[in-house]
Protein backbone atom coordinates (compact mmCIF):
# COMPACT_ATOMS: atom_id res chain seq x y z
CA UNK A 1 0.00 0.00 0.00
CA UNK A 2 1.77 3.24 -1.43
CA UNK A 3 0.67 6.66 -0.63
CA UNK A 4 -0.41 8.94 -3.49
CA UNK A 5 1.78 9.11 -6.17
CA UNK A 6 4.80 12.25 -5.09
CA UNK A 7 7.85 13.24 -6.81
CA UNK A 8 11.08 12.39 -4.17
CA UNK A 9 11.32 16.07 -4.56
CA UNK A 10 8.18 16.70 -3.01
CA UNK A 11 8.71 13.80 -0.45
CA UNK A 12 11.87 15.46 0.66
CA UNK A 13 10.20 19.02 0.78
CA UNK A 14 7.51 16.94 2.79
CA UNK A 15 10.32 15.40 5.63
CA UNK A 16 11.65 19.04 5.87
CA UNK A 17 8.93 21.27 6.60
CA UNK A 18 7.35 18.41 8.94
CA UNK A 19 10.47 16.41 10.19
CA UNK A 20 12.45 17.51 12.95
CA UNK A 21 16.40 18.33 11.36
CA UNK A 22 17.76 15.89 14.00
CA UNK A 23 19.87 14.30 10.50
CA UNK A 24 20.91 15.07 7.48
CA UNK A 25 20.34 12.21 5.15
CA UNK A 26 21.68 11.61 1.65
CA UNK A 27 18.53 13.08 -0.70
CA UNK A 28 17.87 9.96 -2.04
CA UNK A 29 14.03 8.36 -1.42
CA UNK A 30 14.13 4.67 -1.30
CA UNK A 31 10.89 2.78 -1.50
CA UNK A 32 11.91 -0.76 -1.62
CA UNK A 33 14.50 -3.09 -0.92
CA UNK A 34 15.52 -6.74 -1.36
CA UNK A 35 19.31 -8.26 0.08
CA UNK A 36 21.79 -6.04 -0.59
CA UNK A 37 20.01 -3.58 -3.35
CA UNK A 38 17.66 -0.42 -2.71
CA UNK A 39 15.71 1.39 -5.08
CA UNK A 40 14.33 4.81 -4.91
CA UNK A 41 10.97 6.26 -6.07
CA UNK A 42 12.43 6.71 -9.73
CA UNK A 43 13.24 3.50 -10.10
CA UNK A 44 17.16 3.71 -9.53
CA UNK A 45 18.84 1.12 -7.62
CA UNK A 46 21.42 1.29 -5.30
CA UNK A 47 23.29 -1.39 -3.48
CA UNK A 48 23.51 -0.65 0.29
CA UNK A 49 26.64 -0.15 2.22
CA UNK A 50 25.24 0.84 5.19
CA UNK A 51 23.06 -1.77 5.92
CA UNK A 52 21.18 0.86 8.22
CA UNK A 53 23.91 0.80 10.41
CA UNK A 54 24.54 -3.04 10.77
CA UNK A 55 20.71 -3.62 11.70
CA UNK A 56 19.92 -4.86 7.59
CA UNK A 57 22.69 -8.08 8.30
CA UNK A 58 20.65 -10.32 6.46
CA UNK A 59 19.55 -8.42 3.58
CA UNK A 60 17.03 -6.04 3.06
CA UNK A 61 13.56 -8.07 3.62
CA UNK A 62 14.65 -11.60 4.01
CA UNK A 63 11.74 -13.76 2.85
CA UNK A 64 12.16 -15.91 6.07
CA UNK A 65 12.36 -13.20 8.51
CA UNK A 66 8.91 -12.18 7.01
CA UNK A 67 7.89 -15.65 6.80
CA UNK A 68 7.91 -15.37 10.59
CA UNK A 69 6.75 -12.32 11.18
CA UNK A 70 3.37 -12.17 9.11
CA UNK A 71 2.91 -15.82 10.93
CA UNK A 72 3.30 -14.48 14.58
CA UNK A 73 1.53 -10.67 13.59
CA UNK A 74 -1.39 -13.17 12.73
CA UNK A 75 -1.50 -15.08 16.21
CA UNK A 76 -0.51 -12.43 18.94
CA UNK A 77 2.08 -9.23 18.76
CA UNK A 78 1.61 -8.10 22.52
CA UNK A 79 0.82 -9.21 25.96
CA UNK A 80 3.05 -6.70 28.57
CA UNK A 81 5.19 -8.99 30.86
CA UNK A 82 2.34 -8.74 33.00
CA UNK A 83 1.37 -12.53 31.50
CA UNK A 84 4.34 -14.82 29.46
CA UNK A 85 3.81 -15.80 26.01
CA UNK A 86 4.97 -18.74 24.03
CA UNK A 87 7.47 -17.01 22.05
CA UNK A 88 9.69 -15.57 24.61
CA UNK A 89 11.15 -18.29 26.36
CA UNK A 90 12.14 -20.32 22.78
CA UNK A 91 14.04 -17.02 21.94
CA UNK A 92 15.84 -17.17 25.35
CA UNK A 93 16.61 -20.90 24.92
CA UNK A 94 18.06 -20.05 21.43
CA UNK A 95 19.57 -17.20 21.71
CA UNK A 96 22.03 -18.85 24.97
CA UNK A 97 22.60 -21.58 23.17
CA UNK A 98 24.20 -19.68 19.98
CA UNK A 99 25.41 -17.15 22.55
CA UNK A 100 26.71 -19.46 25.51
CA UNK A 101 24.92 -17.06 27.40
CA UNK A 102 23.18 -18.04 30.65
CA UNK A 103 20.27 -14.94 31.48
CA UNK A 104 18.76 -12.56 28.99
CA UNK A 105 16.66 -9.22 29.26
CA UNK A 106 15.35 -8.25 26.14
CA UNK A 107 14.64 -4.35 25.20
CA UNK A 108 13.69 -2.81 22.07
CA UNK A 109 16.89 -0.16 21.40
CA UNK A 110 20.37 -0.47 21.36
CA UNK A 111 20.77 2.20 23.86
CA UNK A 112 17.36 0.66 26.33
CA UNK A 113 20.08 -2.35 26.28
CA UNK A 114 23.04 0.12 27.49
CA UNK A 115 21.15 1.80 30.05
CA UNK A 116 19.59 -1.71 31.33
CA UNK A 117 23.56 -3.03 32.04
CA UNK A 118 24.42 0.15 33.90
CA UNK A 119 21.64 -0.29 35.97
CA UNK A 120 22.15 -4.23 36.42
CA UNK A 121 26.11 -3.50 37.02
CA UNK A 122 25.63 -0.91 39.53
CA UNK A 123 23.15 -3.11 41.57
CA UNK A 124 25.40 -5.81 41.16
CA UNK A 125 28.34 -3.26 42.41
CA UNK A 126 26.00 -2.53 45.76
CA UNK A 127 24.33 -6.20 46.21
CA UNK A 128 27.28 -8.84 45.25
CA UNK A 129 30.74 -6.45 44.75
CA UNK A 130 30.37 -4.41 48.39
CA UNK A 131 30.62 -1.03 46.57
CA UNK A 132 29.31 1.62 48.73
CA UNK A 133 25.69 3.40 47.51
CA UNK A 134 25.79 5.55 44.81
CA UNK A 135 29.65 5.26 44.11
CA UNK A 136 29.75 2.82 41.22
CA UNK A 137 31.76 3.83 38.57
CA UNK A 138 31.74 2.58 35.31
CA UNK A 139 34.94 3.39 32.84
CA UNK A 140 34.37 4.29 29.14
CA UNK A 141 36.30 5.33 26.33
CA UNK A 142 36.90 8.12 24.56
CA UNK A 143 35.20 8.43 21.08
CA UNK A 144 32.86 5.30 21.72
CA UNK A 145 28.97 5.23 20.42
CA UNK A 146 26.10 3.71 22.25
CA UNK A 147 23.12 5.09 22.13
CA UNK A 148 21.11 9.03 22.43
CA UNK A 149 20.04 9.00 25.68
CA UNK A 150 21.39 11.52 28.53
CA UNK A 151 23.05 9.63 30.63
CA UNK A 152 24.97 8.10 27.39
CA UNK A 153 25.61 11.31 25.72
CA UNK A 154 26.96 12.31 28.85
CA UNK A 155 29.91 10.10 28.51
CA UNK A 156 30.43 10.70 24.89
CA UNK A 157 33.32 12.75 23.79
CA UNK A 158 31.88 13.97 20.64
CA UNK A 159 30.27 17.69 21.22
CA UNK A 160 27.69 17.13 18.28
CA UNK A 161 26.03 14.25 20.42
CA UNK A 162 26.31 15.63 24.14
CA UNK A 163 26.77 19.57 23.59
CA UNK A 164 23.12 20.84 25.21
CA UNK A 165 21.92 18.27 26.42
CA UNK A 166 23.28 18.61 30.34
CA UNK A 167 23.42 17.92 33.34
CA UNK A 168 24.80 14.65 32.96
CA UNK A 169 24.53 11.57 34.82
CA UNK A 170 27.55 11.37 37.17
CA UNK A 171 29.56 7.55 37.39
CA UNK A 172 31.59 7.01 34.52
CA UNK A 173 35.21 7.85 33.85
CA UNK A 174 36.06 8.38 30.15
CA UNK A 175 39.40 7.29 29.32
CA UNK A 176 41.60 6.64 25.85
CA UNK A 177 40.55 3.62 24.26
CA UNK A 178 43.42 0.97 22.65
CA UNK A 179 45.49 1.40 26.40
CA UNK A 180 45.18 -1.01 28.29
CA UNK A 181 47.41 -0.05 31.08
CA UNK A 182 45.52 3.24 31.20
CA UNK A 183 42.03 1.23 32.16
CA UNK A 184 44.18 -0.64 34.56
CA UNK A 185 44.90 3.09 36.46
CA UNK A 186 41.39 4.14 35.83
CA UNK A 187 39.83 1.06 37.96
CA UNK A 188 38.88 1.92 41.80
CA UNK A 189 37.12 -0.53 44.07
CA UNK A 190 34.43 1.29 43.05
CA UNK A 191 34.59 0.30 39.55
CA UNK A 192 31.64 -1.78 38.97
CA UNK A 193 32.16 -2.01 35.28
CA UNK A 194 34.18 -1.84 31.70
CA UNK A 195 32.00 -0.52 29.24
CA UNK A 196 33.90 -0.67 25.62
CA UNK A 197 32.92 -1.48 21.85
CA UNK A 198 35.20 -4.12 20.65
CA UNK A 199 36.08 -2.35 18.11
CA UNK A 200 34.48 1.28 17.99
CA UNK A 201 32.46 1.81 15.07
CA UNK A 202 30.97 5.04 14.52
CA UNK A 203 34.29 6.37 15.74
CA UNK A 204 35.46 5.06 12.18
CA UNK A 205 35.92 1.58 12.51
CA UNK A 206 38.68 1.99 15.08
CA UNK A 207 40.34 -1.06 15.99
CA UNK A 208 42.62 -1.84 18.91
CA UNK A 209 45.79 -3.59 19.03
CA UNK A 210 45.77 -6.95 19.48
CA UNK A 211 45.77 -8.19 22.71
CA UNK A 212 43.96 -5.12 23.85
CA UNK A 213 40.77 -7.07 24.90
CA UNK A 214 42.61 -9.69 26.28
CA UNK A 215 44.41 -7.24 28.46
CA UNK A 216 40.99 -5.94 29.63
CA UNK A 217 39.39 -9.49 30.18
CA UNK A 218 42.21 -10.43 32.64
CA UNK A 219 42.26 -7.01 34.28
CA UNK A 220 38.49 -7.29 34.88
CA UNK A 221 38.69 -10.61 36.50
CA UNK A 222 41.37 -9.80 38.58
CA UNK A 223 39.90 -6.88 39.87
CA UNK A 224 36.25 -8.55 40.21
CA UNK A 225 34.75 -5.74 37.31
CA UNK A 226 32.11 -6.70 35.12
CA UNK A 227 33.42 -6.42 31.41
CA UNK A 228 30.36 -5.20 29.11
CA UNK A 229 30.87 -5.30 25.73
CA UNK A 230 28.94 -3.61 23.61
CA UNK A 231 28.76 -5.79 20.37
CA UNK A 232 25.28 -3.84 19.01
CA UNK A 233 26.81 -2.94 16.11
CA UNK A 234 30.44 -5.40 15.34
CA UNK A 235 27.98 -8.57 16.95
CA UNK A 236 25.31 -10.57 14.74
CA UNK A 237 28.32 -12.01 12.11
CA UNK A 238 29.07 -8.10 11.38
CA UNK A 239 33.20 -8.37 11.29
CA UNK A 240 32.82 -12.15 10.48
CA UNK A 241 32.69 -13.96 13.39
CA UNK A 242 29.56 -13.70 15.41
CA UNK A 243 30.79 -11.80 18.02
CA UNK A 244 34.04 -9.68 17.39
CA UNK A 245 35.42 -10.69 20.81
CA UNK A 246 35.90 -13.88 19.14
CA UNK A 247 38.79 -12.51 17.18
CA UNK A 248 40.62 -12.60 20.34
CA UNK A 249 39.32 -15.88 22.07
CA UNK A 250 37.81 -13.86 25.09
CA UNK A 251 34.53 -13.84 26.34
CA UNK A 252 32.63 -11.00 27.70
CA UNK A 253 30.87 -11.15 31.41
CA UNK A 254 27.65 -9.05 29.52
CA UNK A 255 27.19 -8.91 26.01
CA UNK A 256 24.79 -6.13 24.11
CA UNK A 257 23.02 -6.87 20.63
CA UNK A 258 20.70 -5.11 18.82
CA UNK A 259 20.10 -3.84 15.38
CA UNK A 260 20.75 -7.64 13.46
CA UNK A 261 18.82 -9.33 16.11
CA UNK A 262 15.65 -8.63 14.01
CA UNK A 263 17.05 -8.52 10.12
CA UNK A 264 15.85 -5.14 10.27
CA UNK A 265 12.27 -5.82 10.79
CA UNK A 266 11.83 -4.52 14.23
CA UNK A 267 13.21 -3.49 17.39
CA UNK A 268 14.63 -5.65 20.41
CA UNK A 269 18.12 -5.87 21.75
CA UNK A 270 19.32 -7.79 24.56
CA UNK A 271 21.47 -7.73 27.24
CA UNK A 272 23.33 -11.16 27.60
CA UNK A 273 24.73 -11.90 30.75
CA UNK A 274 26.38 -14.52 33.50
CA UNK A 275 23.55 -15.45 35.83
CA UNK A 276 25.31 -13.11 38.76
CA UNK A 277 24.60 -10.03 36.93
CA UNK A 278 21.45 -10.24 35.53
CA UNK A 279 20.13 -12.19 38.67
CA UNK A 280 20.43 -9.07 41.05
CA UNK A 281 17.09 -7.44 39.26
CA UNK A 282 14.18 -8.63 41.30
CA UNK A 283 10.37 -8.26 39.74
CA UNK A 284 9.26 -4.50 39.12
CA UNK A 285 13.08 -3.19 39.03
CA UNK A 286 13.11 -2.95 35.43
CA UNK A 287 11.26 -3.34 32.33
CA UNK A 288 9.23 -1.91 29.27
CA UNK A 289 6.30 -2.26 27.32
CA UNK A 290 7.79 -3.77 24.37
CA UNK A 291 10.41 -5.50 26.00
CA UNK A 292 10.21 -9.47 24.93
CA UNK A 293 7.12 -9.12 23.15
CA UNK A 294 5.97 -12.64 20.85
CA UNK A 295 6.40 -10.64 17.53
CA UNK A 296 9.66 -9.29 18.19
CA UNK A 297 11.16 -12.75 19.53
CA UNK A 298 9.30 -14.65 16.93
CA UNK A 299 11.19 -12.41 14.42
CA UNK A 300 14.42 -12.73 16.19
CA UNK A 301 14.19 -16.46 16.20
CA UNK A 302 14.16 -16.41 12.83
CA UNK A 303 16.56 -13.83 12.36
CA UNK A 304 19.25 -15.71 14.15
CA UNK A 305 18.54 -19.07 12.52
CA UNK A 306 19.23 -17.81 8.56
CA UNK A 307 22.06 -15.40 10.06
CA UNK A 308 23.67 -19.14 11.09
CA UNK A 309 21.92 -21.47 8.26
CA UNK A 310 23.14 -19.41 5.57
CA UNK A 311 26.58 -19.21 6.15
CA UNK A 312 26.19 -14.97 6.67
CA UNK A 313 29.07 -14.86 9.20
CA UNK A 314 31.61 -16.88 7.07
CA UNK A 315 30.64 -14.98 3.95
CA UNK A 316 31.46 -11.91 5.97
CA UNK A 317 34.97 -12.71 6.63
CA UNK A 318 35.64 -14.50 3.28
CA UNK A 319 34.20 -11.20 1.71
CA UNK A 320 35.01 -9.01 4.06
CA UNK A 321 38.33 -9.85 3.17
CA UNK A 322 38.08 -9.55 -0.27
CA UNK A 323 36.56 -6.06 -0.19
CA UNK A 324 39.61 -4.79 1.58
CA UNK A 325 42.09 -6.17 -0.19
CA UNK A 326 40.23 -4.55 -3.15
CA UNK A 327 39.69 -1.10 -1.29
CA UNK A 328 43.85 -1.45 -0.58
CA UNK A 329 44.80 -1.94 -4.24
CA UNK A 330 43.20 1.28 -5.62
CA UNK A 331 45.70 3.76 -6.49
CA UNK A 332 43.75 6.81 -5.12
CA UNK A 333 46.12 9.46 -3.28
CA UNK A 334 43.20 11.21 -1.40
CA UNK A 335 43.41 7.62 1.18
CA UNK A 336 44.81 8.08 4.02
CA UNK A 337 43.73 4.48 5.66
CA UNK A 338 41.31 1.93 4.41
CA UNK A 339 40.55 -0.54 7.66
CA UNK A 340 38.30 -3.01 8.33
CA UNK A 341 37.17 -6.30 10.23
CA UNK A 342 34.92 -8.29 7.81
CA UNK A 343 32.11 -6.50 6.42
CA UNK A 344 32.98 -3.82 8.86
CA UNK A 345 35.26 -1.49 6.75
CA UNK A 346 36.51 2.49 6.68
CA UNK A 347 37.96 4.25 4.55
CA UNK A 348 40.01 7.31 5.56
CA UNK A 349 40.82 10.27 3.51
CA UNK A 350 43.41 12.93 4.23
CA UNK A 351 41.99 16.19 5.68
CA UNK A 352 43.15 18.17 2.43
CA UNK A 353 40.78 15.68 0.45
CA UNK A 354 38.16 18.07 1.81
CA UNK A 355 35.64 15.85 3.65
CA UNK A 356 34.17 12.61 3.01
CA UNK A 357 30.19 13.45 2.47
CA UNK A 358 31.36 14.71 -1.49
CA UNK A 359 32.70 10.63 -1.55
CA UNK A 360 29.13 9.72 -0.22
CA UNK A 361 27.36 12.31 -2.61
CA UNK A 362 29.15 10.86 -5.55
CA UNK A 363 29.04 7.17 -4.75
CA UNK A 364 25.31 7.74 -4.40
CA UNK A 365 25.33 8.79 -8.27
CA UNK A 366 27.07 5.77 -9.31
CA UNK A 367 24.82 3.64 -7.40
CA UNK A 368 26.26 3.09 -3.77
CA UNK A 369 24.96 4.03 -0.66
CA UNK A 370 27.15 4.74 2.07
CA UNK A 371 27.57 7.27 4.95
CA UNK A 372 30.59 9.38 6.21
CA UNK A 373 31.96 9.36 9.33
CA UNK A 374 33.58 12.11 11.77
CA UNK A 375 34.28 14.45 8.21
CA UNK A 376 37.09 12.32 6.85
CA UNK A 377 35.77 8.61 6.58
CA UNK A 378 33.20 6.43 4.52
CA UNK A 379 32.13 3.24 6.59
CA UNK A 380 31.49 0.19 3.64
CA UNK A 381 29.36 -2.15 5.84
CA UNK A 382 27.11 -3.96 3.28
CA UNK A 383 24.53 -6.20 4.09
CA UNK A 384 26.78 -10.17 5.40
CA UNK A 385 25.06 -11.51 2.17
CA UNK A 386 27.09 -9.51 -0.31
CA UNK A 387 28.80 -11.82 -2.87
CA UNK A 388 31.90 -11.34 -5.00
CA UNK A 389 30.52 -10.45 -8.09
CA UNK A 390 28.44 -7.19 -6.02
CA UNK A 391 31.94 -6.34 -4.12
CA UNK A 392 33.58 -6.16 -7.87
CA UNK A 393 30.47 -4.08 -9.32
CA UNK A 394 31.16 -2.01 -6.24
CA UNK A 395 34.92 -1.50 -6.32
CA UNK A 396 34.81 -0.73 -10.50
CA UNK A 397 32.46 2.23 -8.87
CA UNK A 398 34.41 3.41 -6.00
CA UNK A 399 37.16 3.52 -7.71
CA UNK A 400 36.27 5.93 -10.79
CA UNK A 401 34.32 7.91 -8.26
CA UNK A 402 37.22 8.39 -5.93
CA UNK A 403 39.52 9.25 -9.22
CA UNK A 404 36.84 11.91 -10.73
CA UNK A 405 36.62 13.23 -7.18
C1 LIG B 1 21.64 7.12 15.13
C2 LIG B 1 25.80 6.13 14.99
C3 LIG B 1 26.23 3.79 14.38
C4 LIG B 1 25.65 1.55 18.34
C5 LIG B 1 26.34 0.91 19.40
C6 LIG B 1 24.51 1.24 20.85
C7 LIG B 1 23.78 1.87 19.86
C8 LIG B 1 24.34 2.04 18.57
C9 LIG B 1 27.75 0.36 19.18
C10 LIG B 1 22.39 2.37 20.18
C11 LIG B 1 23.56 2.72 17.52
C12 LIG B 1 23.22 3.81 15.51
C13 LIG B 1 22.39 4.94 16.07
C14 LIG B 1 21.97 5.67 14.86
C15 LIG B 1 23.12 5.58 13.87
C16 LIG B 1 23.93 4.43 14.34
C17 LIG B 1 25.33 4.75 14.60
F1 LIG B 1 26.17 6.67 13.83
F2 LIG B 1 24.85 6.81 15.57
F3 LIG B 1 26.82 5.99 15.79
F4 LIG B 1 25.85 2.62 14.07
F5 LIG B 1 27.48 3.98 14.45
N1 LIG B 1 25.76 0.77 20.62
N2 LIG B 1 24.08 3.13 16.46
O1 LIG B 1 26.24 1.70 17.11
O2 LIG B 1 21.43 1.61 19.50
O3 LIG B 1 19.49 2.89 20.40
O4 LIG B 1 20.22 3.24 18.04
O5 LIG B 1 19.17 1.07 18.70
O6 LIG B 1 21.61 7.53 16.28
O7 LIG B 1 21.45 7.81 14.13
P1 LIG B 1 20.01 2.25 19.14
Amino acid sequence: MSGTSKTAQQLIDIESTLGAHNYHPLDVVLTRGEGVWVWDVDGTKYLDCLSAYSAVNQGHCHPKIREAMIEQAGKLTLTSRAFRNDQLPRFYEEICALTNSHKVLPMNSGAEAVETVIKATRKWGYEVKGVPEDKAEIIVFENGFHGRTITIVGFSTDPTARNGFGPFTPGFKIVPFGDAAVVEKAITPNTVAVLVEPIQGEGGVIIPPDGYLTALREMCTRENVVLVLDEIQTGLGRTGKLFAEEHEGIEADVTLVGKALSGGYYPISAVLSNTEVLGVLKPGEHGSTFGGNPLACAIARAALKVLVEEGMIDNAAKQGTYFVDGLKKLRVNEIKEVRGRGLLIAVEFHEEAGGARQYTEALKEAGILCKETHDNIVRFAPPLIITKDQIDWALERIEKVLRDA
